[in-house]
C-alpha cells in the first residue's frame, strides 16, 4: 500500500514540475494574502525546491502588483514578533525545501497597485542567482484567520 502510495506522489510531483526544466528551481503553491482594509502592503508565501546539486539564492522578487517588493522574514525579539528586510535573499541548499509562510519568511508588497480579489491569480517574478527569472502564479487568499501580520 505504501509503495502504490509512493509511485502515485512521483507521478503527482511529476505532472507539477512538467512544464519546468530539469534544473530549474521549483516553485510551488505561491498565494498572495488578500490586503486588510485600509493596508496599503500585503505578503506573498511560496514553497521553493531546489533540485541542484548546488545551492542557489532567491536575490530578488518584482511583481505590477506592487510598487515595492522585498524579501522578509519575522522572527521572535524579545517575545516580540519582529520582521526585517533580508538584503541578501534566500539562500537554497542543494535538495532543499524552503517555505514562504505566515510568521516566517515572506514577499512583502507595499504601495499596492491593484484591488485584490479572493481566488484570482497573479503573477510575480522570483529572481534566482543561478536559475534565472521566473514566473510564478500567486493566488489571492482571503485575510483572516489566526495569522496577523503588523506592520
Ligand atoms: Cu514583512
Amino acid at each position: 500500500m505504501y509503495r502504490y502510495l509512493a509511485v502515485l506522489c512521483c507521478v503527482w510531483s511529476f505532472a507539477v514540475f512538467a512544464g519546468h526544466h530539469e534544473n530549474d528551481m521549483h516553485v510551488m503553491n505561491g498565494w498572495v494574502k488578500e490586503p486588510l482594509p485600509g493596508v496599503d502592503a500585503t505578503a506573498v508565501y511560496l514553497s521553493m525546491h531546489n533540485p541542484r546539486h548546488e545551492a542557489d539564492r532567491l536575490v530578488s522578487v518584482s511583481t505590477d502588483l506592487a510598487k515595492v517588493s522585498e524579501i522578509h522574514e519575522m522572527l521572535m525579539v524579545d517575545n516580540v514578533m519582529k520582521m526585517r528586510r533580508l538584503d541578501s535573499g534566500i539562500v537554497i541548499a542543494p535538495d532543499q525545501l524552503v517555505r514562504l509562510e505566515p510568521g516566517g519568511l515572506h514577499i512583502m508588497l507595499f504601495d499596492l497597485n491593484k484591488s485584490f480579489k479572493v481566488g484570482e491569480t497573479y503573477t510575480v517574478v522570483l529572481d534566482f542567482e543561478r536559475a534565472g527569472k521566473m514566473r510564478v502564479p500567486v493566488t489571492v487568499k482571503a485575510a483572516g484567520g489566526a495569522d496577523h501580520h503588523h506592520h
